[in-house]
């Protein structure tokens, strides 16, 4: 059942990886210098030409590159192929300033379906599994990234896009789905939708497989997930720049598979720049090496994570990542101290008297900033013992301080209270910022 997809190139040694990661690593950057303006400019400021480049240890000597780049150029001023071998674009709309439009040809689909195909292979889909794909289809990448993988192994799709979640219910329902891919805050509304409905995901439906990412997300809301649900719930990984979703954990839940022959992924101190260590939390820095409309060359995708190079115990070899924090940009600095949603989410998530839904609200009262957290009960937390409910914030906020050392106002809300998403939930909002 849990099979592989390219059992060659997802078990191959170590040491034949890394050959085969320097080969493409040397093509690309010899690729990049000939086809791109941007790039030539870049190598030629850090004094570095492509023959500099032989194998990884040199990779260092590359400079970075940022989102910045994308949309300073933007349109289209980072591509290395002319526009008529562009078959799609997608943008990413991004919260200020121009998107990023990333172009794709032929080969970059087939690269991205293809690590799409092994990805979902090693959750154990394929050929009779119907997927549900309710990511946005369009500009984003997430629907027609999940719908290319998905039709490639052989399974039927059900491109529902998002919304509608009452008709996403039914046609679940009438015509078998067997796994759904959204973001995990659409897909807890879409069982909440389920439940108003008189409709259980565990015993009305053929759901066993979720593909759940575009945000961060805990292990905690996983575990609530798996227990109301009975669904495996998958973390998926994946930025627009990279192509869009690609990567997935396996069968064991324990940490996404890179595939290291398209991605060479490095884990770096932010502030300094340096290379990180295993098991040291740090900024996710890629290369592509087989992309080849807007290759990227050690380019920072912003999001903090920890890498895992010893083979997975289902036999592949390729790095892992252990969970993604969230961005850079997405921490929060409240009287000088980091936060990051996911812990709030970590948090939160362990308290069953807590829904599963919450915000986050960021202001600042004179000088001070402050922090409050809005938590939505569950029904049965609800009581309308006014005195259980002052203890249980106080909880709340106890557990909060212990872990973020910060003082949060803890709001209690009915079920239903906070605003419900169909792509990317709103964690946090910033009002500093307004
Ligand atoms: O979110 C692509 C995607 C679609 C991934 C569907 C997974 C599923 P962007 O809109 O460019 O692309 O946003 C990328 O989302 O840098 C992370 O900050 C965040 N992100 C994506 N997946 C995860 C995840 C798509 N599994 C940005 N865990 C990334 C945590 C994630 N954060």
């Amino acid at each position: 059942m849990f099979d592989y997809w390219n059992p060659h190139m997802e078990r191959m040694p170590r040491e034949d990886l890394r050959e085969l990661q320097e080969e493409r690593l040397r093509t690309m950057v010899r690729y990049v210098y000939d086809h791109s303006p941007f790039y030539r400019q870049r190598f030629n400021e850090a004094g570095v030409r492509p023959e500099d480049i032989t194998d990884l240890s040199d990779l260092t000597k590359l400079p970075f590159t940022y989102k910045v780049d994308l949309r300073n150029t933007y349109p289209t001023g980072m591509f290395c192929l002319p526009e008529n071998r562009v078959v799609r674009y997608h943008v990413s709309s991004g919260t200020t300033g121009k998107p990023t439009v990333v172009g794709y040809s032929k080969d970059d689909i087939e690269m991205w379906s293809d690590s799409l195909a092994r990805a979902l292979t090693s959750i154990g889909l394929g050929r009779g599994d119907v997927v549900q794909v309710c990511y946005g289809y369009g500009l984003f990448t997430g629907g027609l990234g999940l719908h290319y993988g998905a039709e490639k192994i052989g399974a039927t799709v059900l491109p529902t896009g998002t919304g509608n979640t009452e008709r996403q219910v039914m046609l679940m329902q009438d015509l078998g789905s067997t796994a759904i891919a959204c973001t995990p805050s659409y897909f807890l509304h879409i069982a909440e939708v389920a439940e108003k409905m008189n409709v259980s995901i565990r015993d009305d439906t053929k759901l066993k497989v979720g593909v759940f990412g575009a945000e961060p997300w805990s292990d905690e809301t996983r575990r609530r997930i798996e227990e109301a649900t009975g669904l495996k719930a998958y973390d998926i990984f994946g930025t627009s720049e990279m192509c869009g979703p690609a990567v997935t954990e396996c069968h064991y839940q324990n940490g996404i598979h890179i595939w290291a022959d398209k991605f060479l992924v490095e884990v770096i101190d932010p502030d300094t720049g340096e290379t990180l260590e295993d098991g040291e939390r740090g900024e996710l820095v890629i290369t592509t090496l087989d992309k080849w409309v807007i290759p990227l060359i050690r380019y920072r995708i912003g999001d903090l994570t920890v890498m895992e190079s010893e083979p997975c115990a289902c036999g592949r070899t390729h790095p892992r990542l252990m969970r993604i924090l969230g961005r850079t940009d997405d921490m929060i600095v409240v009287r000088g101290i980091n936060v990051f949603p996911s812990q709030v989410e970590s948090v939160l998530m362990k308290i069953p008297e807590v829904g599963d839904h919450y915000q986050i609200i960021v202001d600042r009262k004179g000088s001070l900033d402050t922090m409050a957290v809005m938590v939505e009960v569950t029904e049965t937390g609800f009581s309308d013992k006014i005195g259980d409910l002052m203890t249980l914030g106080k909880n709340i906020s106890k557990e909060l301080k212990g872990v973020l050392n910060i003082v949060a106002q803890v709001e209690l809300v009915e079920p239903g209270t906070i605003p419900r998403s169909e792509g990317k939930a709103v964690r946090v909002i910033d009002k500093r910022k307004v």
